[in-house]
């Protein structure tokens, strides 16, 4: 998905064709680009505002985080603060509502050509199917029918000798960058519960915490990942200072859950103490972990744990904790 910067800024639509395009009624439109200075449309010879694709996919951005429960302001203070940053989001629908599933292809078929687009090096390819997939599917559809899969692939064409370290290197830093911008995409949410995600001790594989971190933010937690393997007592002290309601950590080999174990009884120390909540392919290879590591145990998978991190907030707010 092109950011919005990247589209054209060539006056092309009149304002009616923007309504139809964008969902926002003409009269709203006016309002917001007099009160909130959104956007300065050109003009034709015979005064008619004209509208680019790039003033299309900003106002798409702002009717998409409106529609979320921001209030314009908000969302016109959030899009300034991106930009500033040099941020500019991409073209909505990258930061997805509630999708129906639009494709008549099935998650398998993704994630089989993405996989055989990226053992082929052909980003370009790849690209195109992940934004495919990505209109297409919710989230959760996304990763754990197209993605996961696609890696399992991967994995498994590796462990063979059928594919280099090379190409492996190659897809797992491509879908990382897809999904870090993906994450970036979504809002912080400053008044949400503060979440922060990472990857235990030792462990490199990221692509899991990540796609949580990302299923956090989409439902509208305040999420910070901080990366593949954490030192723990420099993260005890992070959240001493910073105070998170939730640190969450995935391992996906033993050695890596096992060096959570004093986690909890780090945590337990601070005021207020963060839970302290984790999961990842170690706990599923070896479900006797979760007895040896203290802490909640968040789910086999992602889904699992996105549900599970909801009934949490959900108890925290009836116990006033
Ligand atoms: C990409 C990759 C790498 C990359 C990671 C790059 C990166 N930036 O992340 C690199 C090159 C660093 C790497 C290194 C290694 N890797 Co590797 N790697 C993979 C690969 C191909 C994909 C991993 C991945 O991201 N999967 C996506 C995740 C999301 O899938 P998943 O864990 O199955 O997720 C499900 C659940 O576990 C759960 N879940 C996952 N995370 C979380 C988090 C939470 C909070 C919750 C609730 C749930 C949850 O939800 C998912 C289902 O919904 C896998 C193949 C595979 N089968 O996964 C091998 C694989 C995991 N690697 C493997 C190995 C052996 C290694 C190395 C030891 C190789 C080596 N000799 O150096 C090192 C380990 C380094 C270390 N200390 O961590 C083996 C592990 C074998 C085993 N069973 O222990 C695998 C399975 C490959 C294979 N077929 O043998 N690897």
């Amino acid at each position: 998905m092109p950011t919005i910067l990247e589209l054209s800024d060539e006056p092309k639509y009149t304002i009616k064709a923007v309504s139809a395009q964008t969902g926002v009624r003409p009269v709203t439109l006016r309002a917001w680009e007099r009160r909130h200075e959104v956007l300065t449309p050109h003009r034709s010879e015979n005064r008619y505002r004209l509208y680019s694709e790039r003033d299309v996919a900003i106002l798409r951005w702002l009717k998409d985080r409106t529609d979320s429960g921001l209030s314009i302001s908000e969302a016109v203070a959030e899009l300034r603060q991106m930009v500033r940053n040099g941020l500019w989001p991409e073209a909505v629908p990258t930061a997805p509502q509630a999708k129906t599933q639009a494709t008549t292809v099935g998650p398998e078929v993704y994630a089989n050509q993405l996989y055989k687009a990226l053992i082929r090096h052909d980003e370009m390819r790849a690209g195109e199917l992940f934004r495919e997939a990505l209109a297409g599917y919710d989230l959760p559809v996304l990763f754990e029918q197209v993605l996961v899969p696609c890696l399992t692939q991967i994995g498994e064409a590796w462990y063979r000798g059928e594919i280099r370290v090379t190409t492996e290197h190659f897809a797992s830093s491509f879908l990382r960058g897809k999904l870090l911008t993906l994450f970036q995409t979504y809002p912080i949410r400053r008044g949400s519960a503060y979440i922060m995600v990472g990857g235990a001790p030792y462990e490199q594989h990221e692509l899991g915490s990540l796609m949580f971190a990302i299923l956090l933010r989409s439902e509208g937690y305040r999420v910070e990942y901080l990366g593949p393997d954490i030192p723990l007592d420099d993260l005890v002290d992070y959240a001493r200072e910073e105070r998170p309601a939730l640190i969450v950590l995935a391992a996906s080999a033993e050695e890596s859950a096992l060096a959570m174990r004093r986690l909890q009884e780090k945590l337990a120390r601070l005021r207020p103490a963060p839970l302290f909540g984790y999961g990842g392919a170690a706990f599923n290879q070896r479900p006797d972990l979760v007895q040896r590591v203290p802490g909640i145990y968040l789910g086999a998978t992602l889904s699992a744990g996105v549900e599970k991190v909801r009934t949490l907030f959900t108890a925290v707010s009836r116990t006033g904790r």
